[in-house]
């Protein structure tokens, strides 16, 4: 059955594979599953058509035969729990990479959203000033006991799951800020999930639309 997931026709961070459909494509490569693409225009996303879909008129949501989904956490669990790769056959290890993919979305995300809300959105804004530290430090208070908790490992709990790719997908969008450059384990622990080839295939497919002569 075809599946197909929907992206920004012009993503604003013009081809840095910030936006969230980067993270379902990532999952797909990884899972191996073939997928097409329909392109959104910011205006589409708001009409009745793409409302259908989504409800929210965001990006990204996929399609699969009868089967409509929105929210990446729930894209990238159906992709996982259908194939090898993404979660462990275990039962307890499985809860755990699932327990991961929560804690990016739920723990760590937030503050790294209200960032760059503060930062693009509100950057104009007579309290932008005073509440960058304490954004910053809600961050930190994420960032610290992450990175305690990886320690040397290469990944969160065993091998590279689910929770790993939601965790580094989640990351990557601190690096315009250099927050992260002061955690050099997850630093590398974002490298090394960019390293993946599933990755490498995800951001060059988007690459392609929001910067086609890069490539
Ligand atoms: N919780 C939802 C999910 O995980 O699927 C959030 C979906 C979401 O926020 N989608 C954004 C969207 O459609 C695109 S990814 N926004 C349009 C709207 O709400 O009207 C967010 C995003 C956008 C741009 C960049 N960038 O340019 O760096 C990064 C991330």
């Amino acid at each position: 059955m075809t599946i197909t997931i929907t992206a920004f026709e012009r993503s604003p961070d013009g081809g840095k594979g910030l936006a969230r459909d980067t993270r379902v494509r990532w999952a797909l490569e990884e899972a191996g599953l073939p997928y097409e693409v329909r392109l959104v225009s910011f205006a589409a996303m708001k009409e009745a058509a793409h409302l259908a879909v989504h409800p929210f008129g965001q990006i990204p949501t996929y399609e699969e035969g009868d089967l409509v989904l929105f929210e990446t956490g729930a894209i990238v669990y159906h992709i996982a729990q259908g194939h090898a790769g993404l979660l462990p056959q275990d039962p307890e290890a499985r809860a755990r990479a699932i327990t991961w993919m929560f804690a990016a979305l739920n723990t760590v995300e937030p503050p790294i959203l209200e960032i760059q809300t503060a930062r693009f959105a509100e950057g104009d804004k007579p309290w932008t000033a005073d509440r960058l530290p304490l954004i910053e430090a809600r961050i930190r208070a994420r960032l610290d006991p992450l990175s305690a908790r990886l320690g040397d490992a290469d990944w969160l709990d065993g091998a590279f799951s689910a929770g790993d790719l939601m965790m580094v997908s989640v990351l990557l969008r601190l690096r315009p800020s250099g927050l992260l450059d002061a955690h050099p384990r997850l630093a590398a622990y974002v490298a090394r999930g960019e390293a993946r080839p599933a990755y490498q295939r995800a951001f060059a497919a988007q690459l392609a639309v929001n910067a086609p002569s890069a490539g």
